[in-house]
């Protein structure tokens, strides 16, 4: 069996709504709901937050909170790195989806030499900079983080001196090149972007299965067809953004959007997927249980959750 740790990272700062450093504690309430042992059976470390800053009110309005999420990000890169050191396979329960980026620069730190590619499950293509961002919100970010494009082509901000400063470090944590080629990236079920995204996404041909393809193929193809588009990739990383799933269903976090996935087909496509001896590294990101009714959101992220691990346990 794979060494499993789980990684908590309650930050919230890069978030636009207030409440997703609760998810990872509304998903333990899921799981004693549901009588499972699942946070029995892992030794979680706890990433420290920067979520004070929240207090001191923000000074960067193209890049809200860039101060307390620049901590974040390196405790996370610290964090993994070392686990990756040491091949442990980490699992990380995660707030805000900005600290993405801090894991996928742990993950190269550790392997610099491996090319690593990145499988994201969301609404959205993360693709933003403080240059494009219409809500400085920097869960928004961490994909142009990790491929350090600031994407002046359609800038749109004037970030001031001092954003810009910390961007410039940010894209540095871990090292002073791109984490992963943009080319490298899939997009499962994203549905909700900006005009400064697509051109991105349009620029490096980064593949989107929408969810009617999804649907249309079924899960089990699409999931061989993703892991088919990062053939040349040596390692390759799952991040899970909980607003992949459908509106109807995601109502506890930050960002849903109509035409997401079915709680069913993220559960197939994510056992799916973790079966490829190439994932080394899988993330689950956004829920927000005070959005939420009834704490249904984490109920089923945790199905997920659970449905995934016991799918990478049993496939080593
Ligand atoms: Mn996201």
């Amino acid at each position: 069996m794979r060494n499993i740790k789980l990684v908590e990272v309650r930050s919230e700062i890069a978030a636009g709504t207030r409440g997703a450093s609760l998810g990872i504690d509304a998903l333990k309430i899921a799981s004693l709901d549901k009588t499972s042992d699942f946070f029995t059976r892992f030794d979680p470390i706890n990433v420290p937050d920067a979520n004070n800053f929240l207090w001191r009110g923000n000074k960067h309005p193209n890049a809200k909170y860039i101060d307390g999420v620049y901590q974040v990000l390196r405790n996370v890169h610290n964090t993994i790195e070392s686990l990756r050191m040491d091949k442990i396979f980490p699992i990380v329960l995660a707030g805000d989806h900005s600290t993405a980026a801090g894991t996928i620069m742990g993950i190269k730190a550790a392997n610099p030499d491996k090319r690593l590619g990145v499988i994201w499950i969301d609404a959205h293509a993360d693709l933003h900079t403080p240059f494009t961002t219409p809500s400085g919100n920097m869960h928004g970010m961490p994909l142009a983080m990790c491929i350090q494009t600031d994407n002046l082509d359609c800038q749109v901000n004037e970030p001031g001196e001092d954003t810009l400063q910390y961007w410039e470090k940010i894209k540095k944590i871990g090292g002073d090149s791109p984490k992963i080629n943009a080319e490298d990236i899939v997009f499962i079920s994203v549905r909700d972007t900006e005009e400064p995204e697509d051109y991105l996404i349009n620029k490096h041909g980064i593949r989107n299965f929408e969810t009617a393809e999804v649907r249309q193929k079924g899960v089990a193809q699409i999931a061989k067809e993703a892991l088919e588009q990062l053939k040349d990739c040596d390692q390759i990383y799952i991040s899970f953004d909980v607003d992949s799933l459908d509106s109807s269903i995601s109502v506890g976090t930050g960002t849903p959007v109509p035409d997401g996935l079915t709680v069913e087909e993220a559960l197939q496509l994510n056992t799916e997927l973790i079966k490829d001896k190439r994932v080394c590294c899988w993330e689950i990101v956004e829920v927000n249980p005070t959005l939420d009714s009834e704490n249904l959101m984490a109920e089923n992220a945790f199905d997920i959750l659970e449905a995934t691990t016991k799918s990478l346990v049993d496939n080593f």
